[in-house]
């Protein structure tokens, strides 16, 4: 609050200083008008999703962007929402800003932990606090995951106005359906009051965008610059759209899994996202290939699919109406735009992580509130539907693995930056290692603020990400060099990133469950191992990592979600196209000279369903 009278009076100050200066006729240029900061976030959107990025799904507005500003192919998150969000908000590593552990799994030795709360704590500071205090208007719709207290909201966390949903996942409409049996009903907030009740015609992705709009009109003509932070719930689970857009992509995905990873791959090579040399990450080993499936179970597989593209473009469409909004009342060309996917690809099955167990609270829940199962309805109020890895292998193409994994698909996402202050070369792409929580920084730095050692009382941890300005400004290609290093630690997954190298342990029967070693640039699928030939590299890596678990009080969980599934997934076996050998045998023809009666037409010995792939 005092800040706030403080920049009053400087206001009133400075405008009492232009009288005099006009007075005088002594004209000065004005200072620089600071941009406005537009951050949109795709919650679980894969890498390879977005048209720029190599994929199908129409995203004219994302692409726009894209096409304008510039994509970055290195950039790197949580394999988590929440932990994301705070390293987002803080510029620091989760395990000291409260998000060590999700909150929704959090290990009986991490409890009470301090950097294990299970929430942004105020070890942090969020920088939209410093934006605030600092002269921006800050405004937030959508998901938040950082806390439910009155003291961690985004209404205390910086944001002047907001209009939020405090879980990881929610109904996107108005019958406010939470996530598991804890929360079964979503918990929505407005300027730090709490939601009890939502028009009845909410669909979440069109609300925040109408929400966001008129936060913005409502001060716009008073010159100050805002930051606007758009956190859309889409493509989250449970996949809900409106009816009109739920057969917007019916029977396109019948070529399966397997050959849209192939397209993709090519496409992303012909665009420069991804080298030439990139090889596809195996299909994990409990995904089957899609043409063994029979065929009503290959129309059901494409339908998640269907649904989750429309989700993803309905996204794009409600993003595209901010845009246009910015665009008709001229501030879009004072405006920072930054877009990126909190974490990979959902492949996990979310409903059957939560509800799978008859007798347990949440199948309970699950059973009374998403108890519409029958296809027809998915996407519709009642349903909770996920694609599952198979199609997030999709997403996340040409990487390995998914969200809630450390391999790239888990945390590496799409990022496009565009706009104000922006010098690259239109349409660039960019190679260089990024991380989540470099932003912070980075907009401090282009709103002309600093990150205080102290807040509110209290001493707060510094940054730790790095600032992109002279990126931005086309003065580097990258602001990390050879010695900067990231580590990442979740779930008791770990791995640490230097240069092209990258050592990771996952647990059994993901990875070896010792350490492995990447060459990321020259094998982004994480295929080969080279931690035998490179034991000096892993020497050197592992020395980063006691860095890090020291550096951020790392505590490896003693339970963990996935104890159990070495048991539960079926046994993992080499990968081999050629196996089992009659899948993949060519059917036999008969040469046509010797066939009986029939010169001139051949035949395959194959029924006619083999061949039209439906
Ligand atoms: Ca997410």
């Amino acid at each position: 609050m005092r800040g706030r009278v403080a920049i009053r009076v400087i206001t009133l100050a400075a405008a009492h200083l232009a009288m005099l200066v006009l007075a005088g006729q002594v004209w000065a240029a004005d200072p620089p008008k600071r941009p406005n900061i537009v951050v949109i976030v795709a919650d679980d959107m894969g890498f390879s999703d977005m048209g720029m990025f190599g994929g199908e799904i129409h995203t004219p507005n994302l692409d726009a962007l894209a096409k304008r500003g510039v994509r970055y192919t290195d950039f790197h998150t949580s394999p988590l929402c929440s932990p994301t969000r705070a390293m987002f908000f803080s510029g620091t590593d989760n395990h000291i800003a409260g998000l060590g552990n999700m909150d929704e799994l959090v290990a009986p030795n991490q409890k009470g932990v301090p950097g294990y709360e299970g929430d942004m704590n105020h070890n942090v500071v969020s920088f939209a606090s410093l934006l605030r205090d600092g002269g921006y208007h800050t405004y937030m719709a959508g998901k938040w995951h950082l806390g439910h207290e009155p003291n961690l909201l985004p209404h205390a966390r910086g944001f002047e106005r907001d209009f939020s949903m405090l879980e990881g996942e929610a109904s996107y409409f108005a019958d406010m359906i939470g996530v598991n049996s804890a929360q079964p009903v979503a918990t929505y907030t407005e300027d730090g009051k709490y939601v009890t009740e939502l028009p009845k015609d909410f669909y979440a992705t069109e609300a925040y965008v109408d929400k966001m709009m008129g936060y913005i009109e409502s001060n716009r003509k008073d010159g100050k610059p805002f930051f606007a932070y758009l956190a859309h719930v889409a493509p989250h689970a449970p996949y809900h759209l409106p009816d009109d857009w739920l057969r917007k992509y019916e029977r396109q995905y019948d070529m399966g899994w397997d050959e849209l990873r192939k397209q993709r791959l090519a496409h992303m090579k012909d665009m420069g996202i991804m080298p030439k040399h990139a090889e596809l990450a195996e299909r994990l080993w409990y995904v089957p290939p899609f043409e063994v499936l029979a065929p009503f179970v290959r129309v059901l597989a494409a339908r998640k699919m269907e649904i989750y593209a429309a989700l993803t473009e309905n996204m794009d469409y409600h993003t595209g109406r901010l845009i246009e909004y910015l665009k008709k009342t001229g501030e879009y060309d004072n405006t920072l735009f930054v877009f990126f996917a909190d974490n990979g690809a959902e492949g996990n099955a979310i409903a059957r992580l939560v509800a799978g167990k008859p007798g347990t609270k949440d199948f309970l829940m699950y059973s009374r509130q998403y108890n519409q199962t029958h296809p027809n309805a998915w996407g519709r109020p009642g349903t909770s539907t996920t694609y599952g890895p198979s199609w997030a292998q999709v997403s996340t193409v040409p990487f390995r693995e998914h969200k809630g994994y450390l391999a790239e698909g888990g945390i590496r996402t799409p990022l496009v930056i565009a706009g104000a202050g922006v010098q690259q070369k239109a349409g660039t792409i960019n190679h260089s290692l990024l991380h989540v929580m470099d932003l912070a920084p980075t907009i401090l730095e282009l709103a002309g603020l600093s990150h205080p050692a102290t807040y509110d009382g209290h001493p707060v941890a510094p940054m730790q990400g790095k600032s992109w300005t002279p990126l931005l400004a086309g003065k580097t290609d990258a602001v990390r060099g050879p010695n900067d290093w990231l580590g990442w630690e979740l779930l008791g997954f770990r791995a640490i990133r230097q240069g092209d190298w990258k050592l990771l342990w996952e647990w059994k029967p993901w990875g070896q469950g010792e350490w492995e070693l990447f060459n990321v640039a020259q094998d982004p699928a994480e295929q080969y191992d080279l931690s035998s030939s490179r034991q000096d590299k892993v020497k050197q890596l592992l020395a980063l990592w006691d860095e890090y678990v020291k550096t951020n009080n790392v505590i490896l969980p003693n339970r963990f979600i996935y104890e159990t599934a070495e048991k539960d997934l079926p046994k993992r076996t080499r990968v081999d196209e050629g196996w089992p050998p009659l899948v993949f045998k060519p059917p036999f023809v008969p040469p046509q000279e010797l066939v009986k009666g029939k010169e001139g037409e051949s035949k395959s010995n194959q029924p006619a369903f083999m061949h039209d792939g439906s």
